[in-house]
């Protein structure tokens, strides 16, 4: 029987870091600002003044230390407290696609293949910079890929996890061999940096993976059969973004705020670690494997106590560091790359027949979850 693998991966990490204490610092500057040119209504109390932010608060809620950002002079400055990213030509590469091109060749290097072989491209992401044309098939094109045919889609956070769903679907009815997925996630152009309860979130990051079959007589260098994969989604308006081509025939226009990301918090982790943990145990369940078996767990990456809890429900037992690995202390949540830059940095040091979990979850509610086995 043939076996379907992931046999590369790839990642672009932005250039720019933004430390807890610069955010903080740009943050609470904006903040006596408003406070002082609102001082008359805020003594009315027709407005209620803003409280500041904190590097302790940040760090112990999230686990969160820095980001990677693709622009960090314009959300630092407390003026702005966004990104300058300008608008490039149609005849330019966009912003996504140049991403993409950094973490696809990374991964299309490590998997040994060439752009010939693939047949499908996935850019799965969170936000997409346009509606059309696809930036996968942009993505595409620059890479000289021309036997295949690419498609965006969006999962939020779960995006990756769905696009193997779907990459694994594909080579499965015989469609395509190799599937080539992005995820090109530049959250912090989605993030309201004047919300204190939000602004320290979010970093951008690009990860790419090959899924592909395995032919008989190639050899695979660090490569992971995918054993069974598990989609579910159930709706919630928790975690939302209504940011679209709606906003342009309304009175408020694409202002802010509720045209950027926003949730609640609290019950998004009181929700989702049942839900995920719940998931994965049925999902291995399924697969008749044992929990104790499994080597890594990959988590999606959006706060350190939410994946700590979820591990201990899924091994019943405190976990051990390497068992699920955490980067988003220095990455802060790259939303659908999270779960990748996890499993590209840490899966080397698996031996032969390890099986480690990736699993994806986020807003829709969604969860995606892959059983790997490393041959
Ligand atoms: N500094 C100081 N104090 C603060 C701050 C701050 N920055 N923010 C809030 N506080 C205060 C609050 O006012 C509150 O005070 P009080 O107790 O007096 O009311 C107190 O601190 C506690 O606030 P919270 O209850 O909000 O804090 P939590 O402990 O719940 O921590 C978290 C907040 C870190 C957000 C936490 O709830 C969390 O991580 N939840 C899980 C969230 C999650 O996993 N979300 C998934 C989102 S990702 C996704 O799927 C969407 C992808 C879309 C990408 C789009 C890109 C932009």
């Amino acid at each position: 029987m043939s076996e379907f693998v992931i046999s590369g991966t790839g990642l672009f990490t932005p250039p720019e870091t933004l430390s807890n204490r610069e955010l903080v610092e740009a943050f609470n500057c904006y903040v006596d600002q408003f406070n002082q040119d609102n001082d008359e209504a805020i003594k009315r109390g027709d407005i209620e003044a803003l409280e500041k932010s904190s590097e302790a608060f940040i760090e112990k809620a999230s686990g969160i230390k820095s980001r990677y950002c693709m622009n960090k002079s314009g959300i630092i400055d407390p003026k702005r407290m966004k990104p300058y990213l300008k608008e490039r030509t149609d005849e330019e590469h966009s912003l996504q696609c140049e991403m993409s091109i950094h973490a696809a060749k990374e991964a299309i290097t490590r998997a040994q293949i060439t752009p010939d072989n693939i047949g499908m491209v996935i850019v799965a992401c969170s936000n997409l910079q346009r509606a059309y044309p696809a930036v996968a098939i942009e993505v595409q094109q620059a890479l000289g890929i021309h036997k295949a045919f690419a498609f965006d889609m969006n999962v939020a956070c779960s995006s990756a996890t769905f696009a193997i769903q779907m990459a694994y679907g594909a080579i499965a009815s015989g469609s395509v061999d190799h599937c080539l997925i992005v995820n090109p996630e530049i959250c912090t152009a989605h993030l309201n940096f004047k919300s204190r309860d939000c602004h320290f979130i979010f970093g951008d990051a690009c990860t790419a993976m090959i899924v592909q079959k395995k032919e008989a007589h190639q050899t695979l260098d660090n490569a992971f059969k995918i054993l069974d994969v598990k989609a579910l989604t159930q709706y919630s308006s928790n975690i939302r973004n209504n940011f679209g081509f709606l906003n342009n025939a309304d009175e408020e226009g694409f202002g802010l705020p509720n045209k950027l990301f926003y949730q609640h918090g609290r019950k998004v982790f009181k929700e989702v670690v049942p839900m995920v943990s719940k998931h994965i145990l049925e999902h291995l369940k399924a697969n008749k494997i044992d929990n104790q078996q499994v080597k890594r767990f990959w988590l999606h990456q959006a706060n350190d106590s939410m994946n700590l809890l979820i591990s201990k429900k899924v091994l019943e037992r405190e976990p051990q560091e390497h068992e699920t690995p955490i980067i988003l202390d220095e990455y802060a949540n790259t939303s659908s790359a999270g779960s990748i830059i996890a499993f590209h940095k840490y899966n080397q040091d698996l031996k032969k027949g390890d099986l480690g979990v990736i699993c994806a979850f986020g807003a829709g509610y969604s969860v995606g979850s892959v059983i790997l086995e490393k041959i």
